[in-house]
C-alpha cells in the first residue's frame, strides 16, 4: 500500500501553459526567441497563447478540484519575477503577486502547490548579457537570487523544486540545438550541466539556512531518466553499456548530489570537457537534494558500440533501441518518437535510483504519454483516450509493485500532464494532457477519460 499522506497530482510549466507573454511586465524568456527561428518548432508555433492560463487561473483550480488532485505542480516563469532576470535587476511585483494570489487560491482549494523555480525558460537577457547558463560565475548566484525572492514571496510553500531536468537544458538546448537557445556544442552541454548542479547547490543552501521553516518543507531537483535494458542480456559489453546510458542520463547529475562526484565512465569518455568540481563547488552540491524528484516516461535497449565514442556522444557511446536481439519490441507506438510505454522499466528504474543512493525520498514529478495520431482524431474520440489510460494504469501499479515489494520510497506522483499544452519543439501536434485543450475554440477544457481514471 501507499503512504496515507501520499501526493497525488498533476504537473505543468509555465512556459507551456501559461500564454501571456506581455502581461503584467513579463521580459522575454529564451524560448520566445528560440519559437520565433523558422523551423525550430513543429508547427510553426509558440507560447504567445498556449492554454492561457496565466488569465484562468480559477479555472484551472477548479479542474484541479473536480479531478481530486491533491497536489499540484507547476513552474515560475522567472522573466514575470525579474524581467532581465539578473540579481541587480529590478523585481516586478505585479509577477510576484500573481503567484502569491495562485498559491493562496490554491491553499484554499486544499491544494499543495509544489513549485518549480526553473522549467527551461531563462529570462533571454541574461543569454545575450553573459551566456546564461553558460557562465559558471554569474549564473548560479543569479539562480539563488531569484531563487531567494521566491523562497520569500512564498512563505507559505513548502515543497520547492530548484531545476526541471537539466539534462534537457544541457543536451537539447547546448548540443543537439532542438531547444532553446538552440545551440551545438560538444563541450557546452557538460559546463551548462555543470553551472545547474552549483546554482541548484546554492539555491538549496539559502533555503535550509534562511528559509526552512518546518520540518516538512523539503527542496530538490527534479531529473528525467528512461531505463535501459541490454540488447542482448548475455553479452556483459551490452549489459555494461545498459549502466553506462544510465550514468549518462541520470547519475550525470544524481552521482553529484548524492555521491560527491561525476560517474566515472563520463569523466573517461569525456575527459576535460566535463568540468571539474573546486572544494567550494562540491560543498554546495554534495547532499544537496532533500528528495528525488523523478521524471520518468520510456526505457530502451541498449547495444553497445565498438568504435571509440565521437565527440558529439552524449549518451556513452551506445545505440539506444526499441527492439531487442531477439526482436522483441519494448512498447507500442506513440506521438513522441523517443517514447514507448513499458511500465516494468518504472519499478526497475525505481529500485536502480533506491539502491544506488541509499533509498532516497522519491517524488515522481512526471510521467504520461502521447498517443500515436491523437490530433487527428475529433473531440469526442479524443477524450476517449484509453490508450493513456492504460498506461497509468501500468505505470501506476509498476510503481506500487516497486513500493510493496522492492522497498522504494515514493511519496508522491503528479501526472504529465494536467492538460494538453505547448510540447516544446513538438508544438501543439503532440498532446500529453488528461484534460483536452480545444485551441480552436477559446482553449477550452475538457477532461479525458484519463483524468477521471487516476485519482
Ligand atoms: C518532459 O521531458 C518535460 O519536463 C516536459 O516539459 C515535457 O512536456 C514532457 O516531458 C513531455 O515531453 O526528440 O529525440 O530529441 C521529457 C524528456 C527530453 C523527452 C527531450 C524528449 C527529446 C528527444 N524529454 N526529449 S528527441
Amino acid at each position: 500500500m501507499l503512504p496515507k499522506d501520499f501526493q497525488w497530482g498533476f504537473a505543468t510549466a509555465a512556459y507551456q501553459i501559461e500564454g501571456a507573454i506581455d502581461k503584467d511586465g513579463r521580459g522575454p524568456s529564451i524560448w520566445d526567441t528560440f519559437c520565433a527561428i523558422p523551423g525550430k518548432i513543429a508547427d510553426g508555433s509558440s507560447g504567445v497563447t498556449a492554454c492561457d492560463s496565466y488569465n484562468r487561473t480559477a479555472e484551472d483550480i477548479a479542474l484541479l478540484k473536480s479531478l481530486g488532485a491533491k497536489s499540484y505542480r507547476f513552474s515560475i516563469s522567472w522573466s514575470r519575477i525579474i524581467p532581465k532576470g539578473g540579481r541587480n535587476d529590478p523585481v516586478n511585483k505585479a509577477g510576484v503577486n500573481h503567484y502569491a494570489q495562485f498559491v493562496d487560491d490554491l491553499l484554499e482549494a486544499g491544494i499543495t502547490p509544489f513549485i518549480t523555480l526553473f522549467h527551461w525558460d531563462l529570462p533571454e537577457e541574461l543569454h545575450q548579457r553573459y551566456g546564461g547558463l553558460l557562465n559558471r560565475e554569474e549564473f548560479p548566484l543569479d539562480f539563488e537570487n531569484y531563487a531567494r525572492i521566491m523562497f520569500q514571496s512564498l512563505p507559505k510553500v513548502k515543497n520547492w523544486i530548484t531545476f526541471n531536468e537539466p539534462l534537457c537544458s544541457a543536451i537539447p538546448g547546448y548540443g543537439s540545438g532542438t531547444f532553446a537557445p538552440g545551440r551545438q556544442s560538444t563541450s557546452e552541454p557538460w559546463t551548462v550541466g555543470h553551472n545547474l548542479l552549483v546554482a541548484h547547490g546554492r539555491a538549496v543552501k539559502a533555503y535550509r539556512e534562511e528559509f526552512k521553516t518546518t520540518s516538512d518543507s523539503q527542496i530538490g531537483i527534479v531529473l528525467n531518466g528512461d531505463f535501459t535494458y541490454p540488447w542482448d542480456s548475455s553479452d556483459p559489453a551490452d549489459r555494461e553499456a545498459a549502466e553506462r546510458r544510465l550514468e549518462f542520463f541520470t547519475a550525470w547529475f544524481a552521482d553529484p548530489i548524492y555521491l560527491g562526484d561525476y560517474p566515472a565512465s563520463m569523466r573517461r569518455q569525456l575527459g576535460d570537457r566535463l568540468p571539474t568540481f573546486t572544494a567550494e563547488e562540491k560543498a554546495f552540491v554534495l547532499g544537496s537534494n532533500d528528495f528525488y524528484g523523478m521524471n520518468h516516461y520510456t526505457s530502451n535497449y541498449i547495444r553497445h558500440r565498438t568504435s571509440p565514442a565521437t565527440a558529439d556522444d552524449t549518451v556513452g557511446n551506445v545505440d539506444c533501441l526499441f527492439y531487442n536481439k531477439q526482436g522483441q519490441c519494448i512498447g507500442p507506438e506513440t506521438q513522441s518518437p523517443w517514447l514507448r510505454p513499458c511500465a516494468t522499466g518504472f519499478r526497475d528504474f525505481l529500485v536502480w535510483i533506491s539502491k544506488r543512493y541509499n533509498y532516497p525520498r522519491i517524488y515522481v514529478t512526471e510521467n504520461g504519454t502521447s498517443i500515436k495520431g491523437e490530433n487527428d482524431l475529433p473531440k469526442e474520440k479524443i477524450l476517449e483516450d484509453d490508450f493513456r489510460v492504460k498506461y497509468y494504469n501500468d505505470y501506476i501499479r509498476a510503481m506500487v509493485t516497486a513500493v510493496t515489494l522492492d522497498g522504494v520510497n515514493v511519496k508522491g506522483y503528479f501526472a504529465w500532464s494536467l492538460m494538453d499544452n505547448f510540447e516544446w519543439a513538438d508544438g501543439y501536434v503532440t498532446r500529453f494532457g488528461v484534460t483536452f485543450v480545444d485551441y480552436e475554440n477559446g482553449q477550452q477544457r475538457f477532461p479525458k477519460k484519463s483524468a477521471k481514471s487516476l485519482i
